[in-house]
C-alpha cells in the first residue's frame, strides 16, 4: 500500500530537504501513523532510493552525506517514539558494522526496531573488529550478535568475526545483513541468520530465541 505520507518523506530524503523531513516526521506522528511504518516506508526508503541514484552516477558522496542529514532530521524525531514505553525483557542483542566499513545508517535503524520489539540492546557503533567483539560478548551476554556491512570488501572481516564468536561462545546466535550479504554468503561463514530488511531483522531475533511473534 502507498501512503502520501510515506512518500512525501522518501521524497524528502532524497531531496535533501532536511527541514521538510523533520516536519513531515512530525506530521506523521501527529497524525496516528505508526513511526516504524514512517521509518521503514519513508525514511529507509528515501535512502534505498538515494542508493540507486548513487549507482547510476546521478550523484555522488558529498550529496549522499546531506541526504542521510536529511534522514537523521526525521529519524531522531521518530526513534524515541518507536521505543518509548518499552521494557527490554526478551533478550539481549549485540550489534555492530564490522571492522573497515562506517555504514551505520542500516544498523542504525535496525537497532531501533529491535529495541521497538522488546530486546535489550547494546550498540557497538561501526568499523569493529574481532576483539571489541568478543570483549563485549564476554561482558554484555548477550543471546544474539547482530553483524552489519554495506561493503563487500568487508565481508571477509563479517566471516572471521563469525567464526570466532562461534569458536569463543557456541551458545550466541549470530545474525548477518547488510546489501552485500544474502542466505548463501551467510550459510558458507555459518551465520545462524540473515535479514534482507528490519522485519526480517526482528523476524530472526524472534525465531533464534524460538519466541512467539506475539508474545
Ligand atoms: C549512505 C552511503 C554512504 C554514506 C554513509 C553514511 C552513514 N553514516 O552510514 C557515506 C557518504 C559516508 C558513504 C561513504 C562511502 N561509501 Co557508501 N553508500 C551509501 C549508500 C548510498 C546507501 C547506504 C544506506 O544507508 N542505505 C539505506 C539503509 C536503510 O539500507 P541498508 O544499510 O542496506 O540497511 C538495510 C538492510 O541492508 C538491512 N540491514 C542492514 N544491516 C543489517 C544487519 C542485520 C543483522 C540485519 C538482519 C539486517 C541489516 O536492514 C536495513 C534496513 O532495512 C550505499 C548504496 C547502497 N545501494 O547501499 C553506498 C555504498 C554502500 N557505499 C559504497 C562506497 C564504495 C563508499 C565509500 C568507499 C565511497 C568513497 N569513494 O569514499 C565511502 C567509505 C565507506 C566506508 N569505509 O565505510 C559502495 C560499496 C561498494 C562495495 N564495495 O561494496 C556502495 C554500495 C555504493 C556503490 N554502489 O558503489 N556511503
Amino acid at each position: 500500500m502507498e501512503i502520501k505520507i510515506y512518500q512525501d518523506l522518501a521524497r524528502a530524503v532524497v531531496e535533501m530537504r532536511a527541514v521538510d523531513v523533520a516536519r513531515l516526521a512530525q506530521q506523521a506522528l501527529d497524525e496516528g501513523y505508526p513511526p516504524e511504518e514512517a521509518i521503514e516506508l519513508g525514511l529507509a526508503a528515501g535512502m534505498n532510493e538515494v542508493g540507486k541514484r548513487f549507482a547510476a552516477q546521478e550523484c555522488f558522496v558529498p550529496e549522499i552525506l546531506v541526504c542521510s542529514r536529511a534522514m537523521y532530521a526525521g529519524f531522531n524525531i521518530l526513534k524515541s517514539k518507536v521505543t518509548e514505553g518499552k521494557t527490554a525483557h526478551k533478550g539481549t542483542i549485540l550489534i555492530g558494522v564490522v571492522e573497515g566499513d562506517f555504514h551505520d545508517i542500516g544498523k542504525n535503524i535496525v537497532k531501533i526496531m529491535l529495541e521497538a520489539a522488546g530486546f535489550r540492546l547494546v550498540d557497538l557503533g561501526k568499523n569493529l573488529g574481532v576483539a571489541q567483539f568478543l570483549e563485549s560478548a564476554k561482558h554484555e551476554k548477550p543471546q544474539i550478535v547482530a553483524l552489519s556491512t554495506l561493503m563487500t570488501t568487508t565481508m571477509d572481516s563479517m566471516a572471521e568475526i563469525t567464526q570466532q564468536l562461534h569458536a569463543g561462545f557456541p551458545e550466541i546466535k549470530v545474525m548477518v545483513g547488510g546489501a552485500p550479504v544474502n542466505w548463501d554468503f551467510a550459510r558458507s561463514i555459518k551465520a545462524d541468520f540473515y535479514g534482507e530488511n528490519v522485519r526480517l531483522a526482528v523476524q530472526g531475533a524472534y525465531q533464534l530465541l524460538g519466541i512467539d511473534h506475539e508474545s
